[in-house]
């Protein structure tokens, strides 16, 4: 993408907070209705169908699975007619399973950097940790026990441990984190889905109450994660699992050399980048689609890695047809 103010980047900024809001307009039709893959396929078309307006001739390089697997905004799919090429990390939605039983934070979401810039990571798990700005480099270590992490981050935030508040997945695999978390004696926000809502929570603390994100999750969501804390600021590592031959090979043919390397948010997600998410249900940062008589509200936030702007955008559409 061209760099910088006037750049690329800056026009598409605004386009495509269409793409997310569409995606999620459509998946918020089935909130609460416990079918996740009718929620997920309709966000799935509803994001394609935009995303193919925009002036780019994009690759998914994150998406909705392997080619064979999902019918659209697969990995390698090519989309939009003409323009500068640049890669696409999506998840139209992310948090299917909180979407189908109308719980916080499901988002629809897209990331977008020149052809390159995204990590192309396999689908398996990440190990990950992720705070937000304005702690010094360091602060926390992915390899260090959750102990040091928390004790050094509530040092650098001038707060006893016990005012730390971290976020994991709640799952039985993190059994041993979240007891080792609690012993050191900080709070845990335990969520169902939704890793990359997860993370962003922690770059605002004061909003969200949500200091860290620790825990292994999808490594897509990783790599979209990692596009908007370069965006927002905060510092991630995360590691690909890749505890089998099978997804040692697999990874292989996605061109990753070191299986053990620590990836940070600029290894995953280089140069200017621009993210945009929308509310699909009610989250800590961002309403879900409410949708009126004769009027569907969304909010959508959008981020530049250039400039480091935050928009917040709450559209009110009319053209109800087109939703
Ligand atoms: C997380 C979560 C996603 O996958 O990445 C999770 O953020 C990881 O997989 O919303 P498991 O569910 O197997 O723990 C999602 O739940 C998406 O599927």
């Amino acid at each position: 993408m061209t760099r910088g103010a006037g750049g690329l980047d800056r026009i598409l900024a605004m386009e495509i907070v269409r793409v997310t809001e569409r995606a999620a307009v459509a998946a918020a039709r089935f909130r609460g209705r416990g079918d996740e893959k009718a929620a997920d396929q309709a966000a799935t078309s509803a994001m394609r169908q935009e995303l193919d307006k925009l002036p780019i001739r994009g690759t998914v390089v994150i998406g909705e699975g392997e080619q064979d697997e999902a019918p659209a905004l697969y990995v390698g799919e090519t989309l939009g007619k003409s323009g500068p090429e640049v890669d696409i990390a999506l998840d139209a939605l992310e948090g299917t399973t909180v979407c189908a039983k109308n719980l916080p934070n499901a988002l629809s979401v897209i990331a977008v950097a020149a052809k390159g810039s995204l990590l192309f990571a396999p689908n398996v798990y990440m190990q990950k940790i992720a705070i937000g700005p304005g702690y010094p480099a360091g602060t926390v270590d992915i390899d260090a026990p959750p102990k040091e992490n928390i004790e050094n981050l509530a040092k650098a935030k001038g707060v006893p441990v016990g005012e730390i508040t971290a976020c994991i997945l709640d799952r039985p695999r993190h059994a041993r984190l979240i007891e080792s978390v609690r012993k050191a004696g900080a709070a845990i926000k335990l969520i169902g889905d939704g890793d990359v809502a997860g993370i962003i929570h922690a770059t605002e603390p004061g909003e969200t109450g949500i200091d860290i994100y620790l825990g292994s999750g999808g490594a897509p969501e990783g790599v979209l994660a990692a596009a908007a804390l370069r965006c927002i600021g905060g510092q991630m590592q995360g590691r690909l699992i890749l505890d089998t031959p099978e997804k040692k090979a697999r990874a292989d043919r996605m061109g990753i050399i070191d299986f053990e390397r620590i990836y940070s948010a600029e290894d995953m997600a280089r140069g200017d980048v621009i993210f945009a998410a929308t509310g699909v249900t009610d989250g800590n940062l961002l309403a879900g689609v409410r949708f009126g008589r004769d009027v569907i509200t969304t909010d959508t936030i959008v981020l530049r890695s250039s400039s480091r702007t935050v928009r917040e955008i709450r559209a009110r559409h009319r053209d109800l047809e087109r939703l």
